[in-house]
């Protein structure tokens, strides 16, 4: 059934979080009175920091905008780099990453990802492009968040360094119970890179960022315990 647009207004500004994000994933029709509310919803969204309801708002209107002139121009105005603010110590550009998140272009937006931490962790890690657990340490919790806040906003929840790290915790730092958990190991077989990876939101919770185990689990164990993830 057609939700009228004063309906979606009401429960779109008043409901929980939860009630929210459920609302919009039954938003099957779009058209432009859905996404007028939907401008007028984000507008007034960025006074705080982006949630998970205004992450999926935001990729309504990004699905939209090659339709809609209307759309294009609200989020060229508004929101030319997205909804999460692009904060780097490093003076890194973020804006790439993000561009392709909102694309959906897991793939692509993963190896950007590792990329960017090889950056972050110094000019030998970046031109040998991995990087050693040692070097985890010193990943400024400023950028950590940015690239872990892109995952998560533009993946519904789903991904994200954040999203491992509670599943982590939550099987008391158990590899074992860990990678089959996040759909990186089957029984006995390491999932195979690329092709046997799930590259959209079909993914089990924290499949996305990976990182490669072939020199050891030291460098996700430090990711995983840096203190950018820690709750205060
Ligand atoms: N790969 O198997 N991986 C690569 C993963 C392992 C291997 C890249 C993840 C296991 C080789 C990424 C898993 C393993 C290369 C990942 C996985 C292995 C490679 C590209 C599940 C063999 C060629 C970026 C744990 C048993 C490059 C990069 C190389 C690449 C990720 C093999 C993102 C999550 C233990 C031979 N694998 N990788 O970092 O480094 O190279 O030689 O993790």
């Amino acid at each position: 059934d057609l939700i009228s647009a004063d309906e979606l207004r009401s429960q779109l500004f008043a409901g929980s979080e939860k009630a929210q994000f459920q609302l919009l994933q039954t938003l099957t029709q779009g058209g432009e009175t859905v996404w007028d509310v939907l401008m007028e919803f984000l507008l007034k969204q960025q006074s705080h920091p982006p949630n998970l309801v205004d992450g999926k708002v935001y990729q309504i209107l990004y699905t939209a905008a090659p339709t809609s002139e209307k759309v294009s121009s609200f989020l060229q105005t508004h929101f030319p780099t997205g909804i999460v603010p692009l904060k780097s110590q490093t003076g890194i550009d973020y804006i790439p990453l993000q561009k392709l998140l909102a694309q959906q272009d897991f793939l692509e937006a993963d190896k950007l990802s590792l990329q960017k931490l090889c950056e972050l962790a110094g000019t030998s890690a970046a031109q040998r492009k991995w990087i050693y657990f040692s070097e985890i340490e010193r990943l400024p919790i400023t950028d950590l968040h940015t690239l872990d806040s892109l995952w998560k906003i533009h993946s519904e929840g789903k991904f994200g360094y954040s999203v491992q790290q509670e599943l982590w915790l939550s099987v008391n730092k158990n590899w074992d119970k860990f990678w089959p958990k996040i759909g990186w190991r089957t029984g006995r077989n390491w999932t195979r890179y690329p092709q046997e990876f799930t590259w959209d939101l079909t993914a089990p919770k924290g499949h996305l960022p990976l990182s490669n185990q072939l020199r050891g689990v030291r460098v996700i164990e430090a990711l995983l315990s840096h203190p950018a993830w820690s709750k205060s």
